[in-house]
């Protein structure tokens, strides 16, 4: 069903703005009771009659979004020099849409070098162990559109499109498990009722296979996302809606900027949306999983931004107010970047 697939890709993409858009007030904040009612009745308020107030800015993980999109749509591929470009352009035009502080000197060097080797700037950061931020998952929900009907692919393009900024296991590895919880959302019919827990098996079953054990180390350590994964089961399972545990949450997946605490806790918040929670007002299973994200604080724009791409693909565009999206930054450009990436994806001959 084509329709429902381009609606998903709507979702998606419209999801990683609403995510980036609604969680960069917060971001690196520890929000309080007070905090989290706060949050409550500004999405009460967005969400309600249309009223005149300053749009709300999107910062880099919607930026970069938009240069993956871009470039795929224009090249029919992943082009990592065409890629490496438009992050570069994008930035220098905007640079104060909070990118992280390392990644600026993969640009600037980028730059300096006119492009002569994308994948080395890269290689260079934090003496030579490279990034493992999460800026490479953020940006990867295109690549999962675009890859939709193919794994294989899919995990290979997540992959190289990280290495232009991350080439640390944990960011690399961050990327494509993002790609995957999108891609499977993606497949799933959003009237049935997901169960998640096997969503959760069938990601250990395939990060399995992407963190296996190259180096000899102990098998555990050297799987750290499956470990993640695996207590997300955990925490599905100990959770009521009485007993919220976001302390534990917090503790255990994390809520910061690297890729192994908040790519595992984005899927986590779209999970357990599925059920209501206690504190967040609300029928729509999509903000509820957005706004639970952002209440954990931490880098609320990213785990906001990379649920909302989850949730997005899920549920599909009619699930997001349109109410929000009048309040966000250049909504209808990323609707149309949503639109034209499935008029390619749907055209590559290996999605059919
Ligand atoms: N950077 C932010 N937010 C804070 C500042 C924004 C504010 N508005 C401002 O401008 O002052 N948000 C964005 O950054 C995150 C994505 O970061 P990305 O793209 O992964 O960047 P980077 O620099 O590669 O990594 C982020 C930081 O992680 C630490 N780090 C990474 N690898 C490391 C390593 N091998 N060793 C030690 N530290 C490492 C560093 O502190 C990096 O700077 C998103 O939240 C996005 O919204
Ligand atoms: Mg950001
Ligand atoms: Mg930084
Ligand atoms: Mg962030």
């Amino acid at each position: 069903d084509l329709s429902l697939f381009r609606r998903k890709f709507r979702g998606s993409i419209l999801g990683v703005l609403t995510g980036d858009c609604l969680g960069s007030p917060y971001e690196n904040e520890k929000l309080s009771s007070g905090s989290k009612l706060v949050l409550q009745k500004s999405f009460d308020k967005l969400e309600g009659p249309p009223f005149k107030a300053p749009v709300m800015q999107f910062t880099d993980d919607s930026a970069m979004t938009m240069s993956l999109a871009e470039s795929l749509i224009e090249k029919k591929d992943l082009d990592l020099v065409d890629l490496a470009k438009k992050f570069v352009k994008s930035y220098y035009q905007e640079p104060q849409r909070g990118y992280g502080s390392g990644v600026v000197t993969v640009f600037q060097k980028l730059r300096g070098s006119k492009f002569s080797d994308v994948l080395l700037p890269a290689k260079e950061q934090f003496h030579g162990q490279g990034s493992f931020g999460n800026g490479a998952a953020m940006r990867v929900a295109p690549v999962a559109l675009f890859c939709y009907n193919h794994y294989d692919n899919l995990r290979e393009f997540a992959k190289k499109q990280s290495l232009i900024t991350h080439t640390h296991k944990i960011g690399v590895d961050g990327a494509i498990l993002q790609a995957i919880a999108i891609q499977q959302s993606i497949h799933i019919h959003p009237d049935d009722q997901l169960n998640v827990i096997d969503f959760v098996d069938e990601l250990v079953n395939k990060m399995n296979f992407v963190e296996e054990d190259e180096e000899g180390l102990d098998l555990v350590e050297a799987q750290p996302y499956k470990s993640q994964l695996n207590l997300i089961k955990k925490l599905l399972q100990e959770e009521g809606e009485e007993n919220p545990i976001d302390d534990k949450v917090i503790k255990n997946l994390g809520n910061d900027i690297s890729g192994l605490r908040s790519v595992p806790t984005a899927i986590f918040c779209f999970l357990r949306a599925q059920k209501p929670i206690k504190g967040i007002k609300t029928d729509n299973p999509f903000r509820r999983a957005v706004q639970y994200a952002i209440s954990l604080g931490g880098d609320t724009d990213t785990i906001g931004s990379m649920t909302g791409a989850i949730a997005g693909a899920f549920y599909g565009e009619e699930v997001i107010s349109p109410n929000i999206l009048q309040h966000l930054e250049a909504s209808t450009d990323f609707k149309d970047l949503a639109d034209d990436l499935f008029q390619v994806a749907t055209k590559m001959e290996w999605n059919s």
